[in-house]
């Protein structure tokens, strides 16, 4: 059964540019309810371990350095097929690959600033959640 959550970080790029709110304007526009919300900034040991798959890389360093460099946006959001559905709206990794009408599309710089994250499986969708928001903190 698809969960009904994902998470979401707009990173530092799209923060530095003022683009929160026409990004958030997307988000509800396309559907998604918002159960937790904040402005907070990544440690060096947050970034590392979030992207702890792609440790061997190498962007590795490069991807830390940007992800750390500035505040994001973290949120929680829920629809039916969120995990999927939300893949959709924020498009390809690229944005020379991205679709149009797509969040990366119309916000994102290059494969390495990319403007949003998407969770890519429930599992992870969960994972990232908790670690950013308490239980009492997700409505
Ligand atoms: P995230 O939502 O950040 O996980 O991006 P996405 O899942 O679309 O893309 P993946 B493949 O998980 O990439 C993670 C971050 O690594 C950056 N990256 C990726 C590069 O800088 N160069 C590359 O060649 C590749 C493949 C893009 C992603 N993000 N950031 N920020
Ligand atoms: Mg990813």
């Amino acid at each position: 059964m698809a969960t009904n959550r994902t998470f979401t970080m707009i990173k530092p790029d799209a923060v530095e540019k003022g683009h929160i709110g026409g990004i958030l304007s997307m988000i509800t526009e396309a559907g998604f309810r918002i159960v937790s919300l904040k402005l907070t900034q990544l440690t060096l040991a947050d970034a590392q371990a979030f992207y702890a798959v792609h440790k061997e890389r190498p962007f590795f360093g490069e991807l830390v350095e940007f992800m750390t460099r500035g505040p994001i946006v973290a949120a929680i959001l829920e629809k039916e097929n969120a995990v999927e559905d939300f893949r959709a709206l924020i498009g390809a990794t690229n944005p020379a690959d991205a679709a149009e009408g797509t969040i990366r599309k119309k916000y994102a710089t290059s494969v390495g600033e990319n403007a949003v994250h998407g969770s890519d499986s429930d599992e992870n969708a969960a994972i990232e959640s908790n670690f950013h928001f308490a239980g009492r903190e997700q409505f």
